[in-house]
């Protein structure tokens, strides 16, 4: 099982742990949607091996009815296919000035994919949310040894949504990929898929759908991917929620050697997570000047949008510094610096890439 993950198919990965596997995908081959083969692979513990015929998802807690569905009753269900952006909230960890903890992802722990599943919405209106219910609790068939000072041992992967996103339609129990079953790294039989939310609330290997009463404070939302979140000042350490406005340049790569007097095509994508990006800009002399970059194709709901710049290089050879920023719909654009609330998470601030014309 393990040892399949690092078959050749995964040649175009870059490995940034082997066991459990984390898997970054290589940002310069960026496409409108990313290769299921190509897709980051982000895992806090060993796959688990799940047989569809054996797999189940007990929906419980604050339910009328109590469901244990099988993978043959979700199929029949209604499913609906979209593109949809998972990032991970550590994604340009590597960036970070001084050098962070964890694993150092530099641009590529992101992936659009098209997902096909039931609308969770769906099968909560089945079992009947009661009334006084506030949260809605993934957890992952996989399991380990944690930190954990509350409760030390071994956990599941396990993470929650307030009951008004879990209704939304852009929460699915998915169990296709880009046309395909679910590899086994990317969550088979079942996952979960939260547009517009960090990659961590995406759980994978679901098993268990349980609706509470009271606001969930697991290991993976109140110690890790969580922040400082600051009250008149006061700190106290919140869940990693929604994705935060970002452009990333997919060419020219890092180091890349760029023609004198010609033209190059800027090339990348941006996005934000639950609005959409409104503009991109891109500086050649590291974010002295600032230019609109056009948008290509249309805005789609929780996925990326390309982008690209016609940029006429100088004749002057050189290091240049070339950057991109976004902004999205709601006026929210890229910062300048990494706020360190927010840990070593949700890190957008504005990249910058070094090439070399000659
Ligand atoms: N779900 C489970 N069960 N276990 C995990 O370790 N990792 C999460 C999320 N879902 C994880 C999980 C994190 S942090 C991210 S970024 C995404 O899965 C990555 O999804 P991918 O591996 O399909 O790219
Ligand atoms: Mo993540």
């Amino acid at each position: 099982e393990a040892a399949s993950m690092f078959n050749a198919s995964r040649a175009g990965l870059i490995i940034r742990e082997k066991q459990p596997a984390n898997l970054e995908f290589p940002f310069a081959s960026l496409g409108p949607v990313t290769p299921t083969n190509e897709f980051f692979v982000r895992t806090h513990f060993p796959v688990p091996a799940i047989r569809a015929r054996d797999w189940t998802l007990t929906v419980d807690g604050e339910v009328e009815r109590g469901l244990v569905l099988t993978y043959d009753d979700l199929l029949r269900m209604p499913a609906t296919t979209a593109p949809v952006l998972l990032e991970c909230a550590g994604n340009g960890r590597a960036q970070l000035v001084p050098k962070a903890k964890g694993l150092l992802w530099d641009t590529g722990a992101v992936g659009t994919a098209e997902w096909t599943g039931v609308p969770l919405s769906v099968v909560l209106e089945k079992a009947g949310v009661k009334k006084g219910a506030v949260d809605v609790i993934f957890q992952g068939a996989d399991k380990g040894e944690v930190d954990d000072p509350k409760s030390p041992g071994v956990v599941h992967f396990e993470r929650s949504l307030p009951l008004a996103k879990a209704m939304r339609p852009e929460v699915l129990l998915a169990y296709r990929m880009n046309g395909k079953d679910l590899t086994p790294d990317h969550g088979f039989p079942v996952r979960a898929i939260v547009g517009g939310w960090y990659g961590m609330a995406s759980v994978k290997w679901l098993t268990h759908v349980t609706v509470t009463a009271t606001p969930f404070e697991g290991f993976w939302q109140s110690l890790e991917y969580a922040y400082w979140k600051r009250d008149r000042e006061r700190p106290t350490l919140t869940a990693v929620t929604e994705v935060q406005v970002k452009a990333q340049i997919a060419r020219p790569a890092l180091a890349e050697a760029v023609q004198a007097g010609k033209s190059y095509r800027v090339f990348g994508a941006a996005w934000s997570g639950e609005s959409d990006v409104a503009g991109v800009e891109v500086s050649t002399d590291a974010g002295k000047t600032w230019s609109e970059a056009p948008l290509l194709g249309d805005s789609v709901p929780f996925a990326w949008r390309l982008w690209e710049f016609p940029w006429d290089v100088p004749k002057t050879t050189g290091r240049y510094k070339v950057m991109a920023r976004a902004t999205d719909t709601k006026g929210h654009t890229q910062p300048e610096k990494h706020d360190s609330d927010r840990r070593t998470y949700m890190i957008n601030f504005a990249f910058t890439v070094e090439v070399e014309v000659m």
